[in-house]
């Protein structure tokens, strides 16, 4: 008799790990608890049996009485569960949203800028790339001639992880990332963010959106980057802007470069943006160093190159006579709706 427990059991487990369906739950629900089911039949045999007999079959019906009962309901919980997960898939709505909104997304400036700038240099052959946030010391510092040592180091700071890993401080390693990948001549950009731990004021934050270039050759010279920065200036704004290039220091580039531009928000008077001497600083650019050509695997003595990193936030107020840079990160919709139809 106990076999035929144990056959039932396993009957019923067999079964019920075929089932993928509530009907098919049921159906074997009947099967074994019904009133003519599996457990039923053991029952009918009670009255011909001995006192003995009868304890041990009642003490086994309701052994699988009980078990059956709560694998059954388990199932069904799972079943449940299943069907809840799919619909969820399939009728997935946003209860969030305002169901009466009916005003379109827009571009936001600093996105306006990025995409003149793509533009305007992939029509003279520079090819767009991108790069991670979360850098290596190496291709944030090292690989651009800035050892850990390096005073530079200190122009920069940044958010560390523990593991050594930071928010990168420029675009500029997308330059390394760009030469490991590619052979000189190469044309490369990269915009993105970068983040840096300096105080808020009205031209700086701590994160901020920067769009690199570089490019190598042979016989490149500061003259084709002059030649590059101004036709860059000339599309963005639409008009000749007035620039000016002083002395910069970055030690991935010599001789390095500070690109100001006049500041169109005051007309060159001095206003608060400007820090009242008429001038914006914009772009750090320079002939790429020869370290810096190495790390990237390029012969110096070949090849040379400029490079440049663009602070697209303040080319954005420049072109938008934004006078803060804080509200472009705020996320207040009202705000940067204004420039939808720009
Ligand atoms: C750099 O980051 C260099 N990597 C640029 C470079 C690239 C130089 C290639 C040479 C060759 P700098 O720290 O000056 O340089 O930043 C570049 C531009 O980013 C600045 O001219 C400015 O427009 C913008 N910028 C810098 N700091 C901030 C800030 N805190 N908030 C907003 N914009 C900033």
């Amino acid at each position: 008799m106990e076999k035929n427990f144990k056959q039932v059991e396993n009957a019923f487990r067999q079964k019920l790990q075929e089932v993928s369906e509530m009907k098919e739950l049921e159906d074997i629900k009947v099967q074994f608890l019904g009133k003519k089911g599996e457990l039923a039949q053991f029952m009918k045999q009670l009255k011909e049996l001995s006192n003995e007999k009868k304890a041990e079959i009642g003490k086994g019906v309701n052994r699988l009485k009980v078990l059956f009962q709560e694998k059954i309901d388990l199932h069904r919980e799972e079943l449940k569960q299943q069907d809840y997960k799919q619909r969820m898939q399939k009728e997935w709505i946003d209860v969030t949203t305002d169901p009466y909104q009916t005003e379109p997304g827009s571009w936001h400036p600093v996105s306006l800028v990025q995409q003149k700038l793509e533009d305007s240099f992939m029509a003279m052959g520079f090819q767009v790339l991108d790069g991670p946030h979360i850098e290596t010391e190496y291709y944030n510092f090292e690989a651009l001639n800035i050892a850990a040592h390096h005073p530079a180091r200190d122009m920069q700071d940044t958010f560390y992880f523990e593991d050594g890993h930071l928010l990168r401080t420029h675009t500029s390693p997308i330059q390394i990332r760009g030469m490991e990948k590619l052979t000189p001549p190469l044309r490369i950009v990269g915009p993105g963010k970068v983040f840096r731990c300096e105080r808020t004021d009205a031209s700086h934050d701590s994160c901020f959106h920067q769009f690199e270039g570089m490019m190598i050759d042979k016989d490149i010279s500061v003259a084709h980057l002059i030649y590059f920065m101004k036709t860059m200036l000339g599309e963005i704004f639409e008009s000749d802007v007035e620039v000016r290039l002083r002395p910069g220091y970055f030690p991935f580039v010599e001789p390095g470069f500070e690109l100001d531009m006049r500041c169109l928000l005051c007309g060159g008077k001095g206003c608060k943006f400007c820090k009242k001497v008429g001038w914006i600083e914009l772009i750090g650019c320079g002939m790429v160093h020869p370290n810096v050509l190495k790390a990237g695997r390029i012969d110096p003595t070949v090849y040379s190159g400029f490079a440049f990193g663009i602070g697209m936030d303040r080319l954005a107020m420049m072109k938008y006579d934004i006078t803060d840079i804080r509200p472009l990160h705020g996320g207040n919709l009202s705000f940067t709706r204004c420039f939808a139809v720009q």
